[in-house]
């Protein structure tokens, strides 16, 4: 197991994440330049990544390294948003969020405010009216609001809204018993309780429920299971350099920030020598997940995890045995807090190798069998959203792929219904006790660069030949002929596609200017995964702060400043900035440099074997070779040194 650490003296790259230096660096220039003080808040400091052309430049002309800060004044709301020049110790921009936008929710605002409810009166005394006086078991969650639910006495404020929840016993499930209809109100910047908005209250006690997934709280023996243990006793066959990661052709480099978690930089494959590139930049962009269940308790349940939030200041450090299994290579992360006092995340990232089963076989009839074992490099990280787990894969295949999963797991937020009146709107899961249905929507923003920048996007269904608009054709008389329909998308406009069960569509990155030595363009193909239509009202609030779940697939022409599909401050927003804006231009993406903004995800229809700890859901989708190789480029994967699958090995004939 080796973790990795900044080494004093390492070059660095200009696509490194901000070491903890620079983030106190960029906070003291801010402070000393624009009196950002104690009553300010940051909500946010990264790497101004380098634009591709800076990147591009020649040795000795470093891209200038740069933070972008967001911060705000808690005593006037003021946000603003902030270059600050590492290399020139100076603020390079300063310029205020236009009205009412607000940045991010910050943890440190989720901790004090629980800490503040724990300990306020008001609430004591409606715990007390409940029958709860041991505060100590009490956890109080912290949700951002829309705009449109904000009422209208606070409009303006930054503020939040919470659950309260009960553990049954000192050490038991957090999120085991909800306290319905009691949602205090808080005003964030003052961080002072507003109301208890508790209209809601059934007044029934809390269900007798088995909330409990610790082995002495569960009400079974553990069963047995025979260790399973991997051992790599040469080591591992990939290399990592800082942050650049290289692996049976493959090379990439690691980053981070608050906002993505891991974001995958220059990712390309080496071919016969070559170094071609696939991608520019892999990353998740946002998370959208509305709770579907218009009753009190979750009419407000709608979370942007990435915008909101930011998956890198939820990610939480793994553990060797726990988390990842076998020869982990780790990788620690840097954010912060409110102050921009800079937080490492020990061991937030893992790298290692996997066996996946067979790679490819043929057995000869004559001679047996020919086999390899595939293997697979992954790079990976779990956040926790409060309640519940994100655990994000991207594996590296030997024969071009590149796969995307997602698991979901933790704990559903559930709520306690009066006897005989469950609403429809989720699974009964224990006793009065239902898990509201919602979705996760993940938008993963795919700057494919395809063997270079000018890419095209095509969309290619799978038809009937004989359901060509020339009625049946004289070559297929049998009606059996597939055909493939690829359309290019020449503008943003056709670049809104969704999936299509009845065609298998899928989608095509083709470079404009190379081919295979079939002549054929060199392509990646988006293989969908986990894809579902929004199913809301045009009218819903939600969608229109979300619009991006209205197309499985947006494409936009590259442009450095258009990274958050839901617009750059989801929190207390009312109309998605993004995707729906950008595209109104209805700019041309055909033969340029292209950026696929992808959604997919889990339609989460709750079940009762969910509960109460969920075992993981997944959902992934991938990214295909398609023409960018001559034939399968795996064929030179050597069969393993110890086993007897090839000519000469042993086995012989079927049977
Ligand atoms: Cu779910």
């Amino acid at each position: 197991m080796v973790s990795t650490q900044e080494q004093p003296g390492q070059a660095r790259h200009p696509l490194d994440p901000l070491s903890a230096p620079e983030f106190r660096q960029a906070a003291a220039v801010l402070r000393r330049d624009r009196g950002v003080g104690a009553r300010w808040r940051i909500a946010s400091i990264e790497l101004r990544e380098p634009s591709k052309d800076a990147l591009g430049a020649g040795p000795g002309e470093a891209p200038a390294r740069e933070a972008l800060v967001v911060c705000w004044n808690r005593d006037d709301g003021h946000a603003y948003r902030a270059v600050v020049s590492l290399d020139a110790d100076a603020v390079a921009a300063w310029e205020p969020l236009p009205g009412g936008q607000q940045p991010n929710i910050t943890l440190d605002e989720w901790h004090e405010c629980d800490e503040m409810l724990r300990s306020d009166p008001t609430l004591a005394a409606a715990l007390a009216r409940r029958g709860i006086t041991d505060r100590s078991r009490i956890l109080t969650d912290l949700w951002a609001f829309g705009a449109d639910l904000i009422p209208p006495r606070y409009r303006g404020l930054r503020l939040g809204w919470a659950d309260v929840w009960y553990r049954g016993t000192e050490q038991g499930n957090p999120y085991a018993h909800h306290l319905s209809g009691l949602h205090p109100i808080v005003d964030l910047n003052r961080m002072a309780l507003l109301e208890i908005d508790g209209s809601s209250s059934h007044g029934e006690a809390l269900p007798e429920v088995m909330g409990e997934y610790l082995p002495k709280l569960i009400p079974m023996p553990l069963r047995e299971v025979a260790p399973l243990e991997i051992t790599q006793p040469e080591g591992v066959s990939f290399r990592l350099d800082g942050n650049l990661l290289q692996w049976q052709n493959w090379e990439l480099r690691l980053g981070f920030n608050y906002r993505e978690g891991l974001v995958l930089h220059t990712v390309g494959f080496r071919d016969a020598g070559r170094l071609r590139p696939v991608a520019h930049r892999l990353s998740f962009a946002e998370m959208v997940v509305p709770y579907r269940d218009p009753t009190p308790d979750h009419f407000r349940r709608t979370a942007f995890d990435i915008g909101e939030w930011g998956l890198g200041f939820m990610t939480t450090s793994l553990e060797r045995g726990c988390d990842c299994l076998g020869e982990i290579t780790y990788m620690d992360a840097v954010v912060h807090d409110s102050a921009g006092e800079p937080r490492r995340i020990p061991h937030a990232i893992c790298i290692h190798e996997e066996d996946n089963g067979v790679l490819w076989k043929h057995v000869d009839h004559e001679f047996g069998p020919e086999v390899r074992r595939a293997r697979r490099l992954v790079v990976s990280f779990h956040v926790t959203v409060a309640n519940y787990e994100y655990l994000v894969y991207w594996r590296f295949y030997q024969d071009g792929n590149i796969e995307c999963e997602v698991r979901a797991t933790g704990i559903m937020v559930t709520s306690s219904f009066p006897e005989g009146l469950q609403p429809p709107y989720g699974t009964l899961v224990d006793e009065r006790t239902y898990a509201p249905f919602h979705q996760h929507f993940i938008v993963a923003r795919l700057d494919l660069d395809v063997d270079g920048r000018a890419n095209t996007v095509y969309a290619v269904d799978s038809e009937p030949g004989s359901a060509s608009a020339h009625g049946p054709r004289a070559d297929d008389p049998y009606g059996l002929g597939l055909v493939l329909r690829q359309t290019p998308l020449r503008t943003e406009a056709q670049g809104k596609q969704d999936y299509d069960w009845q065609t298998q569509r899928s989608w095509k990155v083709v470079s404009g200017r190379t081919s295979n030595s079939l002549g054929t363009p060199a392509g990646y193909k988006l293989v969908p995964g986990g894809c579902f239509p929004p199913l809301l009202d045009r009218s819903s609030a939600v969608l229109r702060r979300a619009r991006v779940i209205e197309h499985t697939l947006w494409v936009t022409p590259y442009h450095p400043d258009e990274r958050w599909p839901c617009g750059d401050f989801p929190a207390q927003s009312a109309a998605d900035s993004g995707l729906p804006v950008w595209t109104a231009q209805n700019r041309p993406i055909e033969d340029t440099d292209v950026v696929l903004w992808y959604v997919f995800g889990i339609h989460h229809i709750t079940r009762p074997e969910d509960w109460p700890i969920m075992p993981v859901d997944t959902v992934s989708f991938w990214l295909k070779p398609f023409g960018f190789f001559d034939r399968n480029p795996a064929l030179d994967v050597p069969p393993d040194s110890h086993s007897r699958c090839h000519p000469g090995g042993g086995a012989t004939g079927p049977g």
